[in-house]
C-alpha cells in the first residue's frame, strides 16, 4: 500500500510531497541491484554443474562416486573445459585438500605409467611440489597411480603410490573464472 495521497493536501505548509517521494522509492531497486550482484559474484568463481568448492583461484570437487584412476582422469574431463585430475602444487594446497576432503584414499593426478619411477601430473603441469609418506612411492606390485590417505591414517596428509585399477575417490581440479 502506498501512501493516501488523496488524503494529502500538498497545499498545506507543514506537509512536503517533494521530498517524500523519492525517499520512499528508491531503496527497494537499489538494494535488489546490491543482492544480484552479490549473488552473481559467488557464482562467477566455479561452476554450480557440481559441488566445487573455491580454493586460491581454483575450483576443486571430490567425487561422490569411487574410480580406477584412469576413470576419473576422464571423469574430472567430463565436468568442465579445463577440469582436470587434481593437481598438488604446494602444503597449503595439499592441506586444503586434505582439511576439506577428510574422507578416504583418494586419487590425485600423479602417476608413473609411462616411465617407472618418473611422476608426472595428468594435467600437464609442472611436478614442483611431492609430500610422499615415509617408505613411498615403493612401486609394490607395480603401483603408478598416486593416492592421498585418508586423514585419520598416522601418515595423514602424505602420499601414497597406489595400484592404478583399485576403485578410489578422486579429486578433480581447474581454474576459477575471474
Ligand atoms: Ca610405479
Ligand atoms: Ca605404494
Amino acid at each position: 500500500m502506498g501512501p493516501q495521497s488523496p488524503d494529502v493536501d500538498c497545499s498545506v505548509s507543514d506537509v512536503d510531497c517533494s521530498a517524500e517521494a523519492p525517499v520512499t522509492m528508491s531503496p527497494l531497486p537499489s538494494l535488489l541491484l546490491t543482492v544480484l550482484m552479490s549473488a552473481g559474484a559467488v557464482r562467477a568463481g566455479c561452476p554450480t554443474n557440481v559441488d566445487w568448492v573455491e580454493f586460491e583461484d581454483f575450483c576443486y570437487w571430490r567425487s561422490t562416486y569411487p574410480s580406477t584412476w584412469a576413470g576419473a582422469v576422464a571423469a574430472c574431463q567430463t565436468l568442465g573445459e579445463s577440469s582436470q585430475l587434481a593437481s598438488i602444487h604446494s602444503l597449503v594446497e595439499n592441506s586444503f585438500i586434505m582439511q576439506t576432503y577428510n574422507y578416504a584414499e583418494t586419487w590425485i593426478g600423479l602417476n608413473d605409467i609411462d616411465t617407472e619411477g618418473q611422476f608426472v601430473w595428468s594435467d600437464g603441469t609442472d611436478v614442483d611440489f611431492t609430500n610422499w609418506r615415509p617408505g613411498q612411492p615403493d612401486n609394490h606390485d607395480n603401483e603408478d597411480c598416486v593416492e592421498v590417505p585418508d586423514m585419520r591414517d598416522p601418515t595423514a596428509e602424505r602420499w601414497n603410490d597406489g595400484n592404478c585399477d583399485l576403485d578410489f575417490h578422486f579429486i578433480c581440479k581447474m581454474p576459477a573464472s575471474s
